[in-house]
């Protein structure tokens, strides 16, 4: 039988811990509703991108086709120089593509170094939803694609890329530009209307990459990231970066700790920050949400911008917070 005394010291660790768990919702400063839906994306791009997916999502669609739908846009958009067919070739002139998807079960799916689909990301999601594998990669991932109803297509490079490539190879120097014309990979992270997170990211990846180079962007927990209890993230700029950090991941996990989304982001880039190469004229951009709806974004340099699409900020192109 319980004494009184023991009674009365099991009480007292009771209130102790009940005060370190308020002080643990008080860290997460849990608003009182949650803003849904609402998706946000990189770079300029992300405008057009999160019209598409705002489509979905205002229709009370789910966040899963938001971010298929949103992202497709670009790929479908032959002068960007950065996303899809229409991306700057590796040195050896391939256009090789990839792209990641993750839904609010934890289901996900990958390609990576795929030639000749204009629609990356759709595989991906057909990698997620009709095996049992996450990542396809190059000759296996175009085969499974054909084999899915995709179409191969005849394009090699697009005019400009291909006008750019060829002046490239005059002095085939290798330097990354660090906000590259302003749009760069597309990373988009979206709640819906009931509450559920989805994430997309698709690349043409670094412009004059060595050939079979992969970036973060098709990794799961580098490029991007869902945890539908807490948020979700994604990753733009020299992947090689993030991929060491599994970034993504880390700004979800900072999330989990009580961090906002911006704070999150801030945190993951001080670690990319710690490394001891020469940071000077690598760019990498973080966008986070959480299971909120609320959002943030952050850099290393200046010059990185997102596109916020909800019911308060209709399709607005925002300068994200740098360290530099
Ligand atoms: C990559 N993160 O392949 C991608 C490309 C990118 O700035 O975002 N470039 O590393």
């Amino acid at each position: 039988m319980t004494s009184r005394r023991s009674f009365i010291r099991w009480s007292a660790v009771s209130a102790a811990l009940l005060s370190v768990n308020k002080s643990f919702a008080d860290k997460k400063m849990i608003p009182a509703e949650t803003k849904k839906p609402v998706v946000l994306s990189t770079w300029k791009h992300g405008i057009d991108a999160n019209e598409a997916a705002w489509k979905v999502l205002s229709g009370g669609g789910k966040a899963i086709d938001a971010v298929e739908q949103g992202v497709m846009v670009t790929e479908g958009d032959l002068t960007n120089l950065s996303v899809g067919l229409g991306g700057l070739p590796d040195r050896d002139g391939h256009v090789t593509l990839d792209a990641c998807i993750m839904d609010e079960k934890g289901n996900a799916g990958s390609v990576c170094f795929l030639e000749h689909i204009k629609h990356p990301i759709s595989v991906a999601r057909k990698v997620m939803e009709k095996t049992p594998h996450i990542m396809l990669v190059g000759e296996g991932a175009l085969k499974f694609a054909l084999d899915n109803g995709f179409t191969k297509e005849k394009i090699d490079r697009s005019p400009e890329a291909d006008k750019q490539w060829k002046e490239w190879l005059k002095t085939a120097q290798y330097k990354p530009i660090i906000n590259f014309e302003n749009h760069d990979t597309i990373g988009m992270v979206a709640i819906d209307s009931e509450g559920n997170l989805s994430g997309s990211c698709t690349t043409s990846g670094l412009g004059y990459k060595l050939h079979g180079r992969v970036g973060d962007s098709p990794i799961i927990g580098a490029g991007m990231f869902v945890d539908n209890e807490v948020g979700a993230a994604c990753a733009t700029g020299v992947g090689e970066e993030v991929i060491r950090i599994c970034g993504s991941h880390t700004v979800v996990e900072m999330m989990r700790q009580g961090h906002s989304p911006e704070e999150a982001c801030r945190i993951a880039l001080e670690r990319i920050l710690k490394s001891p190469k020469d940071l000077t004229n690598v760019q990498v951009g973080f966008l986070a949400i959480n299971k909120h709806g609320e959002t943030g974004g952050y850099s290393l340099q200046k010059g990185f911008q997102y596109a916020l699409y909800s019911n308060d900020v209709k399709n607005q192109l925002l300068d994200g917070k740098s360290l530099k």
